[in-house]
Parts: C-alpha cells; sequence; structure tokens
C-alpha cells in the first residue's frame, strides 16, 4: 500500500500516525539495531530517514539493517539528491516553501528527476515549511532561507493552502532536528483549518506533553528523532499517545 494512501485513510478517520526519523549521519549501526527491536514494540508507523549532511554514506546500509530487524516502511526524508536510494520504500519530495532559494523549491529536483523516475520509489510531493525554533538549524543554514516566524500562524496558513494548490501531497511543517521551541500549536491548528492533504510535525519534540499538543492541535503524524534517541523511554510514552488518539476514534 502506498504511503500517501494509508496518510490519506489515516487522515479521513481521524487515525494518528508516528514516524521516527532516523538521521544516517548521526545513527551508530550497533545503537540501530537495539532501536529497531524496540520499535518493533511499539507500533510505529514509519521510519524517515535522511538529514542535511553526508559525513558517512550510510543509507543503504542503514536500510538494510532496518529491512533485517522489522517490516516497517522507510521513507527518504533527502537533503539533497545524493540521498536517493532505490532500497527504500518512498521518498518526500521535499519542495522548501517556507524559503525563496529556488535550488530547494525547484532546482535541486530538476537535477533528481531522472534518477527519481528510474528508482521505483513511491514519490510523495511535500510542502516542506521550516519553523523558527528559537536557534539557526542546520537545515535553515545549509538551504539558505529564513524559516517561519513562529508567531504568524497566518503566514504559515496561506503557504500551506498555497502548496496544496500546487498540488503538493503533503504539508510538514518542521522546527528542525533539536529545536528548542517545537512547532507552535496555533501554527498547527491555523494549518490545519486550510487544507485536506496530511500534515506531518516534527523538530524538538522531546516529551509526551509536546507529541500530544502536537496531535491535538491536528497534526497527523508526529515525526521524533533526537528525543528518542536520547531518552529510550519515549518511545513507548509516545507510541501510548499515538494509541490513545487512535482508540478514542475507534470509539467515536
Ligand atoms: C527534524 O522533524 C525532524 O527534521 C525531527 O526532529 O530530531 O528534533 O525530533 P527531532
Amino acid at each position: 500500500l502506498s504511503l500517501q494512501t494509508t496518510l490519506r485513510t489515516y487522515k479521513s478517520s481521524g487515525r494518528k500516525a508516528f514516524a521516527v526519523l532516523l538521521d544516517p549521519d548521526k545513527i551508530k549501526q550497533d545503537e540501530l539495531a537495539a532501536l529497531l527491536d524496540r520499535t518493533n514494540q511499539h507500533s510505529v508507523d514509519f521510519f524517515l530517514v535522511g538529514g542535511s549532511l553526508v559525513t558517512d554514506y550510510a543509507h543503504k546500509e542503514i536500510i538494510a539493517t532496518i529491512r533485517e530487524h522489522t517490516d516497517i516502511p522507510v521513507v527518504l526524508f533527502p537533503g539533497n539528491p545524493l540521498h536517493i536510494e532505490p532500497s527504500a520504500d518512498a521518498i518526500l519530495l521535499l519542495s522548501l516553501i517556507s524559503g525563496r532559494n529556488p535550488e530547494f523549491l525547484i532546482g535541486q529536483h530538476v537535477i533528481a528527476a531522472p534518477l527519481l523516475r528510474r528508482s521505483g520509489l513511491e514519490i510523495v510531493s511535500t510542502g516542506y515549511m521550516l519553523v523558527d525554533s528559537g536557534t539557526q538549524t542546520t537545515v535553515s543554514y545549509i538551504s539558505g532561507t529564513t524559516p517561519l516566524p513562529h508567531d504568524k500562524p497566518d503566514v504559515a496558513a496561506c503557504t500551506a493552502m498555497a502548496g496544496e494548490m500546487l498540488g503538493l501531497q503533503l504539508i510538514y511543517l518542521d522546527a528542525g532536528s533539536g529545536a528548542r521551541w517545537p512547532v507552535p500549536a496555533d501554527m498547527i491548528a491555523a494549518v490545519r483549518a486550510v487544507v485536506d492533504v496530511p500534515i506531518l510535525v516534527g523538530g524538538g519534540i522531546n516529551s509526551g506533553e509536546k507529541a500530544y499538543n502536537a496531535l491535538k492541535a491536528g497534526a497527523d503524524v508526529i515525526v521524533v528523532g533526537n528525543g528518542i534517541e536520547h531518552n529510550p523511554e519515549l518511545l513507548p510514552e509516545l507510541s501510548a499517545i499515538v494509541h490513545a488518539f487512535n482508540q478514542s476514534v475507534v470509539q467515536a
């Protein structure tokens, strides 16, 4: 089943999903095996594999390790065309619509298009919106773009609306990895009010409370990376929160 279909079906029934971000640049192979064994027990919907840098080109190895340990789908979250790896299941084709750098709106996509076509990956066009998180994040620096001000939910809503009108299939609101402040709830709610496509929210979700707030505000998928790497207890906690939301959908 395709990622896009799954997320659309989830969204239309009010179900929430939980994605774990694995950054090949940060995760060690031995830690990865232990983490994967834990994810099997805690209903993770999919893995996002990616990050802004490639200091050690390990996407292929990481995906091979994921396949050895679990059947959970693997979705690429690329920083550039070097991150295209056909052994994944799908790729978020990110257009950085919060920014005004043509390279990340369309330029890199032109370079990647033939490779993507040949890869056999499911391609999910995604309106990627960086939100100011109190410090400059790697992705903001690398992309040379200014994130959306965190106190401007109306700008975020109009940006997401334009992205949906352009045909983008998902909206990803990202405060950036390790963000001090996660994406504010009022911004998530403002975006939720104006688009029908599924919304992913990530960056700085390092507690159950932050995850709950994002889901309650209208996120369809929460993406968590750093928090789980630093605190193993967070995985069961977040999984239980997503499960509780989905139980209330089943009972309603
Ligand atoms: C970053 O949204 C992801 O692009 C996840 O961020 O590592 O802070 O959870 P964290």
